[in-house]
């Protein structure tokens, strides 16, 4: 084992280098433990083999101040419609400091058996006080879901369909109008409408930002309404990021999104996918930045420049300027970028990092993790971390008790219709 360590870690020097220049300090640690946990499930409901599309969420929704874990799928092309097997949610968390599936507790009465889920947010859709969560409908083909709203009783979930959609490839949860209900936006291309919160729950505005994939609200402006920052809006050769504000009309059930601007584009020369965007206020100057994830969907094995983790800070009155290459360190763009990205405190030093993974096939790597030091986003631990999640797997990190980081780990799949998954405890240095 200690020979084994060591040899990563002299790969991991090697591969540091190799990357973009920066050293690579951190390497220098065994970060991943063995795996302290496994558990296996199936995301189908028939038995299906077919590999599916799957991301992972963490949030604490009991607020013990320990995080759950959401597993969400869909079944993709190349299946049909009429071959489409639905999926189910997976939730996963800390009872008696076990690890354990906790699905039939949050989710009883087969509520947790849906049709598609393409992307997660979570919010206080009644002003409760409790966390609550939004599944998107998302199929990956011309096949309408259910986006369901989980309103959270404080030990369960009352699941509440809303009227079917397709391809809402994104969506973000926030607080539109400072009326104390999170409200729920959505990027893809399907014409969904704006889920408004109250208190009964989420209500259907018609009114939708346009043709996109990636979304995130915030208040960019530093005033009135939140705004959102969407990728993949424009057309397939520009496919800009832009800012949108947000008029609600509660009389009329409407919602308007104007155009304010647009960002830099991300610098991916061609077949760019702009999947998701993220809200952070990087430089720590009080302005609400953006990063974009993006990657060239047909890259051929050797693409030299796959994926990008783009900076945008915000300069003030909607505008952003790229700053990516003195605010990110180190990042090989023959990396995939994935689904969901994680912003959040990775290694419990107080500032906030960056998670991100993906499957992917061959020798290429679909993980990254960019921690924050003074404002930069360090390329950290890729080899440590490429050797725990292996091609074709995918991780997130999720916080347990005593606020202790773990890597939750989806194994690649066999081709059983069985999805495995592994929890290995993080060591970070100087922590
Ligand atoms: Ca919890
Ligand atoms: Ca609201
Ligand atoms: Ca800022
Ligand atoms: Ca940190």
């Amino acid at each position: 084992m200690i020979t084994r360590l060591v040899a990563l870690t002299l790969l991991g020097s090697v591969c540091a280098c190799g990357g973009g220049g920066a050293a690579d300090s951190s390497s220098a640690s065994p970060l991943v433990a063995a795996a302290t946990a496994t558990a296996q499930f199936q995301y189908y409901q028939d038995d299906s083999r077919a590999n599916p599309v799957s991301y992972i969420f963490t949030r604490d929704i009991d607020g013990d101040g320990v995080e759950e874990v959401f597993f969400v799928a869909f079944e993709t092309q190349p299946n049909t419609p009429d071959k489409y097997s639905k999926t189910s949610v997976q939730i996963f968390g800390w009872r008696n400091a076990q690890f354990t599936n906790i699905t039939a507790q949050w989710l009883p009465n087969q509520t947790h058996l849906v049709e598609g889920v393409g992307d997660v947010c979570f919010g206080d859709f009644n002003g409760d006080g409790r966390t609550d969560v939004f599944l998107s409908a998302y199929t990956d083909m011309p096949l309408t879901a259910y986006p369901y709203v989980l309103l959270n009783q404080g030990t369960q979930f009352q699941r509440i369909a809303l009227s079917a959609q397709a391809y809402m490839h994104s969506v973000s949860c926030g607080d539109i109008d400072g009326d104390g209900y999170d409200d729920v936006v959505s990027a893809g291309w399907g014409n969904a409408p704006t889920y408004v919160g109250s208190a009964t729950g989420l209500i259907e505005y018609a009114g939708w930002v346009g043709g996109s994939s990636g979304i995130a609200l915030g208040q960019f402006l530093g005033y009135g309404n939140l705004q959102v920052a969407v990728s993949d809006v424009g057309t397939a050769s520009t496919n800009d990021t832009a800012l949108y504000t947000i008029s609600l009309d509660h009389n009329l059930r409407q919602v308007q999104y104007t155009l304010h601007g647009t960002l830099p584009p991300v610098r991916i020369d061609a077949s760019q996918h702009d999947v998701r965007v993220r809200v952070l206020d990087f430089d720590n100057d009080g302005r609400l930045d953006v990063v974009v994830f993006g990657y060239r969907f047909d890259a051929p094995i050797d693409t030299k420049h796959r994926g990008e983790i783009s900076f945008f800070k915000n300069l003030g009155s909607g505008q952003f300027t790229d700053v990516t290459d003195t605010v990110r360190m180190g990042f090989d763009r023959t990396r995939m970028v994935g689904y969901f990205p994680q912003i959040k405190d990775v290694d419990g030093d107080g500032k906030t990092d960056i998670f991100v993974s993906q499957p992917v096939w061959g020798a290429h790597s679909g993980i990254t993790l960019l921690l924050n030091k003074q404002n930069q986003f360090r390329d950290s631990y890729q080899q440590s971390l490429r050797d725990t999640v292996r091609a074709s797997a995918q991780a997130a990190v999720v916080i347990g008790p005593n606020r202790i980081r773990y890597l939750i780990v989806e194994q690649p799949w066999m081709h059983d219709g069985q999805t495995r998954i592994a929890l290995h405890r993080l060591q970070f240095e100087n922590n």
